[in-house]
C-alpha cells in the first residue's frame, strides 16, 4: 500500500517519458520564475509584456509540435500540453499568448501553408521575433463561425478582403494575421489568408476595460479593403475543417492549462485552509473544508488523466474531435468551479489581487466561453451521441 499524493494522486508524473518530464520542468521553471512575480501587476494595469513571447521562444515553448526544420522543438502533445497545463498555472492569459502563437498561428502555416509561407513565418513566430493572431470571430459570428460576413474578392494577381474580426488575442500586438474569409473565387467557401502588420486598411484596435484575462491582450481586426498577393492564401485547406483543425489542438492544450489554473488554486486553498485558524482550529480541520478539498483533487486528477489519454491519441495518430470537445468543456468547466470555490474559502482575502484565486476565477470565465462555449461543446458531443445536430 502507497501513501496517498494529495498533490499527484494518480501519479500523472510517472506517466511521462523523460523528455515530457523535462518539457514539464522547462515550463514551469519559468513560469514561476519569470512569469508569476509580474502577473499581479501586469493584471491590474491591464498590460501584456511583449518581451513574454520572445522568452518564450528561447526555450522552445512556442510552436512546440512543430519540427525542428522550421525553428519548432518536435516534440508531442502531451509535450504540449505540459507547456500549457505550466503556464495557465501562473495566468490564463499567458497561456492563451502562447497557445494563440503555437496552434492557431504556426499549425495552420505549417498544415495548410506553401512551403514558402512555412520558410517565411514560422522560424520567427518561433523564436516569438514575430507575434501572431488567429481571426476568426466576428461581431455577429461567434459559436457559429460558419454566418462570418469577411469576404476576400478576387483581383489580378490577389485577393481584397474586407471585413471586421472581434475578440482577437494578440491582434494590437500582432505581426501576422491568420484571417478567415468567404473568397469569392473559391465558390464562398472559407479559406485562410495570412495578413501583414502595415497592410493599407488593416490596423487592430485594443478591446480595453475587460474584467476577464487582464494580462493577455485582445482586440479587433479591421479589414478595410486590404490588398494582397496570391502568396497571401493558404493553399492547401477549404472550407471551416480549416480553423476547426486548428482549434483541435488549441482547445487540446486548453483541457490541460485549465487544470493548471485549477491546481493553483486547490494548492492556495489547501494551503490558506491549514493556516487559517478560527473557532480556535485550522479551517483544515472542518468537515466542510475537507469536503471542498477533496471535491477539488477528485476533479482536477481526472482532468489531467483524461487530458493525458487525449494526449497520448494524438500522438499515435488518433485525433477524434469530440473527445476533445469533452476535455475542454469539462476541465473548464470543473476549474471555473474551483477556483470560485477557492476565492470563497480564502474568505475575505479571497477576493485580494495577492492570493490570486480571483484572478484565476475571473480568467476562467473566458477560457469557458472562448475556443467554443461549455455549451457549445456540450452541442458538438451530443450531435455525436444522437447524431442530430442541435445547434
Ligand atoms: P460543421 O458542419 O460541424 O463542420 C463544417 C466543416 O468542418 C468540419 N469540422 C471539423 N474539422 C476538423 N475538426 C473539427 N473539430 C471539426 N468540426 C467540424 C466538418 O467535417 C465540415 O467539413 P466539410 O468538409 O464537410 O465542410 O459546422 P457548423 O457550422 O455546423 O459548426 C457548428 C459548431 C458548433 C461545431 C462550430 O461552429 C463550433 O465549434 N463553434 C464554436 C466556435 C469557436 O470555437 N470559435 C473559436 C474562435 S477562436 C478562439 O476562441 C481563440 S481564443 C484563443 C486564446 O486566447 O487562447
Ligand atoms: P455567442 O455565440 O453569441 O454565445 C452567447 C451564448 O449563447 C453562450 O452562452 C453560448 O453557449 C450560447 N449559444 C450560442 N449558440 C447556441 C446554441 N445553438 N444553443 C444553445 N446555446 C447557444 N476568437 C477568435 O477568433 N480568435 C481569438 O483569438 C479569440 N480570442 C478571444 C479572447 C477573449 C478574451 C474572448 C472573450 C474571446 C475570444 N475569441 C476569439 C472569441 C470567442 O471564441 C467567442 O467569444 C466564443 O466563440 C463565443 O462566441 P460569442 O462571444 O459570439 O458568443
Amino acid at each position: 500500500i502507497l501513501p496517498f499524493d494529495w498533490a499527484d494522486p494518480f501519479g500523472l508524473d510517472s506517466q511521462l517519458t523523460d523528455e515530457e518530464r523535462l518539457v514539464r520542468d522547462t515550463a514551469e521553471g519559468y513560469a514561476q520564475e519569470k512569469l508569476q512575480p509580474r502577473v499581479t501587476k501586469a493584471y491590474l494595469d491591464e498590460d501584456f509584456d511583449r518581451s513574454i513571447l520572445t522568452e518564450m521562444g528561447e526555450l522552445g515553448l512556442l510552436g512546440a509540435t512543430i519540427p525542428h526544420e522550421y525553428g519548432g522543438a518536435g516534440l508531442g502533445y502531451v509535450s504540449y500540453g505540459l507547456i500549457a497545463r505550466a503556464v495557465e498555472r501562473v495566468d490564463s492569459g499567458y497561456r492563451s499568448a502562447m497557445s494563440v502563437q503555437s496552434s492557431l498561428v504556426m499549425h495552420p502555416i505549417h498544415a495548410y501553408g506553401s512551403e514558402e509561407q512555412r520558410k517565411k513565418y514560422l522560424p520567427g513566430l518561433a523564436t516569438g521575433q514575430l507575434v501572431g493572431c488567429f481571426g476568426l470571430t466576428e461581431p455577429d459570428s461567434g459559436s457559429d463561425p460558419g454566418s462570418m460576413r469577411t469576404r476576400a474578392a478576387k483581383v489580378q494577381g490577389g485577393y481584397v478582403l474586407t471585413g471586421n474580426k472581434m475578440w482577437i488575442t494578440n491582434s494590437p500586438i500582432a505581426d501576422v494575421f491568420v484571417v478567415w474569409a468567404k473568397s469569392e473565387a473559391h465558390d464562398g467557401k472559407i479559406r485562410g489568408f495570412v495578413l501583414e502588420k502595415g497592410a493599407k486598411g488593416l490596423s487592430a484596435p485594443k478591446i480595453k476595460e475587460k474584467l476577464s484575462l487582464r494580462a493577455s491582450i485582445t482586440g479587433e481586426i479591421v479589414i478595410d479593403n486590404v490588398e494582397v498577393g496570391e502568396d497571401a492564401l493558404l493553399p492547401n485547406v477549404e472550407g471551416l475543417k480549416g480553423p476547426f483543425g486548428c482549434l483541435n489542438r488549441a482547445r487540446y492544450g486548453i483541457g490541460w492549462g485549465a487544470m493548471g489554473a485549477a491546481e493553483f488554486c486547490y494548492n492556495a486553498a489547501r494551503q490558506y485552509t491549514l493556516d487559517r485558524k478560527q473557532f480556535g482550529k485550522p479551517l483544515a480541520a472542518n468537515q466542510l473544508v475537507q469536503l471542498k478539498l477533496a471535491n477539488m483533487i477528485t476533479e482536477i486528477t481526472l482532468g489531467l488523466q483524461a487530458a493525458l489519454r487525449v494526449g497520448r491519441r494524438m500522438d499515435s495518430g488518433e485525433l477524434v474531435p469530440e473527445t476533445i470537445s469533452l476535455i475542454k468543456r469539462n476541465n473548464c468547466g470543473k476549474a471555473l468551479d474551483i477556483a470560485r470555490m477557492a476565492r470563497d474559502m480564502h474568505g475575505g482575502n479571497g477576493i485580494s489581487a495577492e492570493f490570486h484565486v480571483m484572478r484565476h476565477s475571473s480568467n476562467l470565465e473566458t477560457v469557458n466561453t472562448y475556443e467554443g462555449t461549455h455549451d457549445v461543446h456540450a452541442l458538438i458531443m451530443g450531435r455525436a451521441i444522437t447524431g442530430i445536430a442541435a445547434f
